[in-house]
């Protein structure tokens, strides 16, 4: 273990612990101390709690880092005041469900002769378990953990991960999975977007309808959800469910046409993006029905807060509908918004009346809902601080979209209390909640939701849980390779279903050529797919564009080294091995790439992978030599580079990008 001074300022420490764990979250207070605890056979625990989750969460924890050290660790927990490597403890059980009022605090102390672990309530020890599960450490000696004294606790006490579960089918193991990945991480609630205009996907009782002709036989029945939430309870983590309304409410009305704003007829929409199905807002039926479902889904989800969604009601049904014109008109509401926050202010009171917090995305902000109100920022982060100076708690999502396959270092970057929220009050600023990463699954499926999630969701739970100063993107990155790895362990198929899916569309051919183009490039970003060609629910999403993740490592990688070598530190040599080998992709790879189905529109990729690199190689020549390249030669490798940074088969070339910043730096000659 480095030595360091015991008292350090953040990054300072952070640089001293680099080969120190990869937490993510970095703890709130960290004391390295001298020495280690070896983790050998002799390892022993006891959880000084009646606590069956403690329990549990204490065997969890000592089997993965059984597995990862083959030691055969004893799981039989040493029986209170016995002797013992590490003592599990809570000073107080806490909260029989997972609140957002939950003390998440404790303090771990490694020295040694043991690891003691002392939760202010039983979640905040199993958060302390997460965090030990990411000391382990390794050198000749064989396994360790470096001794260090922590003291932590969250920064913001929402944390959450929404995972879209209506547009593709997400079955019980992914939200399973992702648990385990979210528990990891120390995220706090799982938001579930249970319906849309796509499907319908939990089992109501009272109107089973809405599963049976909403969902394609894809729900979960209550019994299944209880599972869920049982199973996140054992991980300390809140399940909010969102069914959204009035818009994107197409799959409820094929089996309750009565509640629609148009005559119909309706079916489940196969199609993305924003539809006109909606409810009728101005009939008390609708509101009959909506007491009833949610009375029965407030009894099934024990979270205090109830998400109803709210967001892009287009409004195309009410206009079209001379009634609600009509309602509109009466009850002197100059538009459609004034109708929404109508609607709304009744939802409001039907949740409330069951006991629950009413929660919406920003479009639901009105100055005629109660304060009680949550507001989910997703259009950008004006409404965050806007929801707050009003009085409202507020959560962001904004900047948090998984699914627009933005890099970690971007989401990274997005700092709740920053712009706007900055220049609250301390009181306002305790309004903002924290925050969620969002996991849209219009281009996921189960097969590689873990791919577009992980490991870029590790980077948005420590913004919320870490210290806003914890914010160095060198020290993320390389902790989030470890991470990444880690989460692999706990049972997240983010890298695995790669391979398989790498594998597949290699199909009886070589495998090399699909893993190296899979490596160099990304998916387009935000919206741009909706664009490139017309997708549907039945879509299959097996494509390069499906299997690639959202950020390139290879490509990252390759531009640091550039840098590094533009700055006159870099390893030349090694980037060019890297370049020969992809100049030669064309001539090696691409006959298996040609005349395969699904390969074939990425045969234009190779072709400017290997164009790419030959120019980079043709920079890097006069890069050594000290010398400026030629005007024409420039002139065009800026056209090839131009052409080669345009999406193809709506992929994007990641490597194209650092090889400019190269060909910028030796060219042109001045004539
Ligand atoms: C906007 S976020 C939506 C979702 C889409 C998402 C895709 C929000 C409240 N509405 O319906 O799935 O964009 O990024």
């Amino acid at each position: 273990m480095k030595h360091c001074p015991l008292i350090l300022s953040l990054p300072l420490l952070l640089s001293c612990l680099s080969a120190a764990p990869a937490w993510m979250p970095v703890p709130a207070s960290v004391t390295p101390e001298a020495g280690r605890l070896k983790i050998d056979g002799s390892f022993r625990v006891s959880v000084k709690e009646p606590d069956e989750r403690l329990r549990k969460a204490t065997l969890r924890a000592i089997h993965l880092l059984a597995r990862e050290t083959g030691i055969p660790l004893n799981d039989e927990l040493v029986p209170a005041g016995g002797p013992a490597t590490l003592t599990v403890e809570a000073t107080r059980p806490g909260l029989p469900m997972p609140a957002l009022e939950e003390d998440e605090s404790y303090h771990l102390e490694v020295n040694a002769s043991g690891v003691r672990i002392e939760g202010a309530t039983v979640v905040g020890a199993m958060r302390g378990l997460a965090t030990l599960c990411q000391m382990l450490e390794s050198d000749a000696g064989g396994f360790f953990i470096g001794a260090v004294r922590i003291d932590d606790k969250p920064r913001f006490r929402w944390r959450g991960l929404l995972i879209d579960i209506a547009r593709h089918w997400m079955p019980m193991e992914v939200l399973k999975r992702n648990l385990d990945g979210m528990a990891a991480v120390k995220f706090n609630v799982l938001h579930l977007h249970i319906s849309d205009d796509q499907g319908f996907r939990i089992e109501s009782k009272r109107y089973p309808r809405l599963q049976q002709i909403g969902s394609d036989g894809h729900f979960y029945t209550q019994q299944q959800m209880r599972e869920i939430v049982a199973y996140a309870r054992e991980r300390g983590i809140r399940v909010v469910p969102e069914f959204d309304m009035p818009g994107h409410t197409g799959a409820w009305l094929p089996g309750y046409p009565e509640l629609a704003a148009a005559p119909g007829p309706h079916a489940i929409l196969r199609v993305w993006g924003v539809n006109n199905a909606c409810l009728d807002p101005t009939k008390e039926e609708t509101y009959r029905f909506l007491d009833g479902f949610i009375g029965e889904m407030a009894a099934l989800f024990p979270d205090a807060f109830f998400h109803i969604g709210g967001d892009e009601v287009n409004g195309v049904e009410w206009n079209a509908n001379p009634r609600i014109t009509a309602f509109k008109k009466e009850h002197g509401m100059k538009d459609n918004r004034d109708l929404q926050a109508y609607f709304n202010k009744r939802v409001q009171r039907i949740v409330s009346s069951h006991g629950k917090i009413m929660t919406g995305w920003d479009e639901i902000l009105h100055p005629d809902l109660p304060r009680s109100i949550v507001i989910q920022s997703w259009r950008g982060p004006k409404s965050l601080a806007e929801a707050a100076r009003q009085g409202y708690r507020s959560l962001l999502s904004s900047g948090y979209y998984l699914d627009l396959n933005h890099p970690a270092s971007q989401h990274y970057a997005v700092e709740p209390l920053s712009g706007d929220a900055a220049t609250l009050t301390p009181a306002e600023q305790e309004k903002i909640l924290g925050g969620e990463a969002c996991m849209w699954t219009e281009y996921a499926t189960a097969e590689n939701i873990d791919l577009r999630i992980w490991p870029r969701a590790a980077a948005i739970a420590e913004r919320f849980w870490s210290p806003a100063s914890v914010n160095n993107v060198a020290s993320m990155y390389a902790r989030l390779e470890l991470v990444s790895r880690r989460l692999s362990l706990a049972g997240l198929t983010h890298r695995s279903k790669q391979e398989l899916m790498i594998e597949r569309l290699a199909a009886a051919g070589p495998i090399e050529p699909v893993r190296t183009m899979a490596d160099v490039v990304e998916p387009v970003k935000n919206y741009s797919r909706e664009k490139a060609r017309h997708y549907t629910s039945a879509t299959p999403l097996n494509r390069m564009v499906d299997t690639a993740a959202s950020e390139s490592n290879t490509a990252r990688q390759f531009g640091i080294e550039i840098d590094a070598l533009l700055r006159g530190q870099g390893d030349a040599a090694r980037i060019e091995r890297r370049l020969l080998f992809w100049r030669d992709y064309a001539r090696r790879a691409l006959p298996a790439l040609t005349g395969s189905n699904l390969l074939e529109e990425t045969v234009p990729v190779g072709e400017n992978l290997s164009r790419c690199a030959a120019l980079g190689l043709e920079a890097l020549g006069y890069f050594r030599a000290g010398k400026p390249a030629p005007a024409a030669w420039y002139q065009s490798a800026q056209a090839t580079l131009d052409r080669s940074a345009k999406p193809q088969a709506e992929l994007l070339l990641m490597i194209a990008a650092p090889i400019r910043r190269l060909v910028d730096a030796v060219g042109p000659a001045q004539q």
